[in-house]
């Protein structure tokens, strides 16, 4: 079994309604069990700024599907839940983004499949939600709480619990 954590995104629709959804999914269609799962967050939105800001969360999992399985059926579930490919733009508005941050160690250096996440030390709209639920776990040698006290995280927001 592999530990795998999985970074999700989005700013267009209802956002945390798609999260509630969807995270059952990725589940069911991995044969994975959830080990934890993150607050949502509002974001400022990153990389193309003229948007509106973005809810991300992180879960991980444990599961037996190797990484590109894993990147097939986060596609599928993009899709599923309104993602059209074709008609966005890179960085922009999106309903939702599934990004495979770490599968256990490994390391994958192929453009459509890289591991760990290349823009993971740059985000802290990921390295938030994954320093909630795991603060120790090191990815490529560095600490999730050490690399993120090297970002700014102003307007970063944790959202309550939805009831
Ligand atoms: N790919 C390679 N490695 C991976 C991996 N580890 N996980 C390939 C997922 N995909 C991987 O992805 C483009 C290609 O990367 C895929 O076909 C896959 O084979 P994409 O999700 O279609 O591209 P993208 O999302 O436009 O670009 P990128 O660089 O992945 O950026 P993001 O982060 O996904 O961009 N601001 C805030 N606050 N919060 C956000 O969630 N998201 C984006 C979207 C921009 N700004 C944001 C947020
Ligand atoms: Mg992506």
């Amino acid at each position: 079994m592999a530990d795998v954590l999985i970074a999700l995104g989005g700013n267009v629709g209802d956002v945390r309604a798609t999260f509630q959804k969807a995270i059952p999914n990725i589940c069911g269609m991995m044969q994975a069990a959830l080990l934890a799962r993150s607050s949502d967050y509002a974001t400022p939105p990153w990389g193309d700024e003229q948007q509106a800001r973005f809810i991300n969360a992180c879960i991980e999992i444990e599961t037996s599907l190797d990484p590109h399985a894993l990147l097939f059926t986060l596609h599928k579930i993009e899709a599923r839940f309104g993602r059209d490919r074709a008609s966005e733009r890179r960085w922009g508005p999106r309903t939702l983004d599934l990004d495979l941050i770490a599968y256990d160690d490994v390391s994958i250096q192929k453009p459509e499949l890289t591991l760990p996440h290349p823009r993971l030390f740059e985000r802290a709209f990921v390295l938030v939600p994954l320093a909630e639920i795991a603060p120790d776990r090191l990815i490529a040698g560095r600490s999730i709480t050490a690399a993120l006290a090297q970002l700014p995280t102003a307007g970063i927001e944790r959202l309550p619990d939805l009831g």
